[in-house]
Formats: C-alpha cells, structure tokens, sequence
C-alpha cells in the first residue's frame, strides 16, 4: 500500500515493528505504544510516535486522528499472563480493542486485527481451519475470539471494514522479552551452550510463521474487499519441539545438551494452520520456511 496514513497500535514491538518497517517508506506511520515491552529503537526515524497506553481513549484518539487504515497489534501477548491475572489482560486485550473499533468507527477506517490460533483452544482437527470449532483454553484466546468476533460484528452492523488475522507460532528478528517464543529461547540456550529446556516429552507440534510472512499478510489484509473475515495465518507445516530443539542446536553448531522440564499446564498438544482461505482469497503464501527462517536468524541476516 502506498500514499495512506495508517496506524499500528504496538507498533514498537515484535510484529508492530516489523509492518511498521515495511509500511514506513511509502505512507505516513503512526505508532501508538507505551513501550512496556516494546522499544524505541525498533523504530526508524520518520514515524510519528504517540507514547500512550492503548487504554488511553485520548492517546487513542490523537493517534488515530484522520489515519486511513488502522493495524491493531498491541497486547498482553503473554498467554500465562492471562491466567494469572484475566482481568488484567482483558483490559488491554478486550476492552481496549473495542476502543480501537469505536475509534476507527469514527475516522471510518479499516482495521486489521491480530487475533490468534488461541481462538481453538485444542483443535479437534488438523490443521485447523477457520471453520472449526472455537473453544478456548486460556483467558487470553477468550479475549481474542471476542476481538475476532467483534471485527465481523462492525463489519455486519456499521459496514466497518475490518479483517482478522489469526495467527500461529510466529518467530523472527527481535522477538525477545520474558514472553517470548520458543525459537528465541532455544537459539539463547543453544548460543551460550545451555542446556535448551524442553518442557513436556517434545512431541507437541507447532507451526511456525516467519514475521515476514505474517507482514505480507496484514498489507494483503490492506487491501482486500473480503472484509469481516478471519484468517489463519500460518504455513501449514508443522514440526514437534524435540525436532526443533535438535534443528536450532545443529545450526548454531552448539554443544547444548537437550534436557525435558514438566510440561506446561494447559499446553496446546498440537497446533496447525489450514491456510487455504488466507491463499484463495488474500493471496497470502507462506515464503520463509522454518530452516530458512532459523538459518536467517543464527546468521543474523
Ligand atoms: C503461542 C503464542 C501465544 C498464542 C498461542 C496460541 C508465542 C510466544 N505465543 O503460544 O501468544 O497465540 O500460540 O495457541 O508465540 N516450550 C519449551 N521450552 C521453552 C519454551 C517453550 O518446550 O523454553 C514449548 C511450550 O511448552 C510449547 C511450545 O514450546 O509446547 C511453544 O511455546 P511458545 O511459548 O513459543 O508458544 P505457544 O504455542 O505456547
């Protein structure tokens, strides 16, 4: 997309950061984020960035103010922090978005939410499609359905255009923090030749969506007349985390040993995209498979 003021709400963190990059060079970028996880230096120099909380309606509001397209990825995205404190997470998860609906309601904009494979809960069926049954096992994929939900309910009751994103395991350049991902973690544990923590026997799957990929999602998203619909965004290859502690420790040549912890309580045992939607209709292809995206990440390219 070119010449549109846009919006990315946590747009100084992992996702946010990266769309913000690819949108920057040809539209006016605003960015709304109170930097508590998020930084300041994942930001190049020519966005307008409003420090505020996404609970904020007057940041908000300041922020969205005219934008054309609003992309919506601020969030508690830690799912064990949603079990420990619902609420909490609802706040910013929930009932901030519906600010970001109202808020885009009024400047009639588009949005673009990032919503969740935690919409499924335990799928019945793999790989999951959009179609499946929704039934969350966390606070955290309630609060997302409900944004999900929501997005097509605007769309239905006030012809907002609005888009949901569901998104796998995503991984890449800058996803760092407590709450980060397993790649992350592993590619710590394997650099400094520490043991690399599997929790559980390792046989749970996942699938593993390359930021890049996830972007060329949200500007497919951008555009599209499917609106007020949701769509998986994932590869729709999945691989066990045995697998890929072995895969990360031979790529950085680590003499880490792999040791087993207890299992998570309520881990997802398998997690897989159906992303045929996402193709027929966005165009979106998955480009950056798994060993490339980990190769990339070790080689710091
Ligand atoms: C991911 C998302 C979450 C939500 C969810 C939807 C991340 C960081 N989180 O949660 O926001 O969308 O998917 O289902 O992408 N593991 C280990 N050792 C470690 C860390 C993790 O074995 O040191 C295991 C963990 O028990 C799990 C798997 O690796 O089985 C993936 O864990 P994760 O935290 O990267 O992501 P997940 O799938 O819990």
């Amino acid at each position: 997309i070119r010449d549109k003021t846009v919006l990315v709400t946590g747009g100084a963190g992992f996702i946010g950061s990266h769309l913000v990059e690819a949108l920057a060079p040809h539209n006016e970028v605003r960015v709304l984020d109170n930097f508590s996880s998020g930084d300041r230096t994942n930001l190049p120099e020519d966005v307008t960035i409003v420090e505020g909380d996404i609970r904020d309606p007057i940041a908000l509001q300041q922020a969205a103010r005219g934008v054309d397209i609003i992309f919506h990825h601020a969030a508690v995205v830690s799912v064990s922090q949603s079990v420990d404190a619902p609420r909490q997470s609802n706040e910013t998860n929930l009932d901030a978005s519906l600010l970001v609906l109202e808020q885009a309601r009024q400047e009639d904009a588009r949005v673009i939410v990032a919503s969740s494979a935690a919409v499924y809960g335990h799928p019945d069926e793999l790989p999951v499609s959009e179609t499946a049954s929704t039934e969350p096992s966390s606070p955290y994929g309630i609060q997302k359905l409900a944004l999900d939900q929501y997005t097509r309910l605007y769309e239905d009751l006030y012809g907002l255009e609005t888009v949901a994103l569901r998104y796998f395991n995503a991984y890449g350049p800058r996803q760092q923090g407590p709450y980060s991902g397993v790649i992350s973690t592993f590619l710590e544990q394997a650099r400094a030749d520490d043991p690399i923590t599997i929790e559980g026997d390792g046989e749970q799957t996942r699938d593993f969506v390359h930021v890049s990929d996830i972007v060329r999602a949200n500007l497919y998203a951008a555009t599209t007349d499917d609106v007020g619909e949701a769509y998986n965004i994932g590869t729709g290859t999945r691989i066990s985390i045995e697998e890929l502690a072995e895969t990360i420790r031979d790529a950085t040549d680590s003499s880490s040993s792999i040791v087993h912890r207890d299992p998570r309580p309520g881990d997802i045992r398998h997690s897989g995209a159906d992303v045929t939607r996402a193709k027929r209709t966005l165009g979106f292809e998955p480009r950056v498979g798994l060993e490339c995206g980990i190769q990339s990440l070790v080689d710091g390219t």
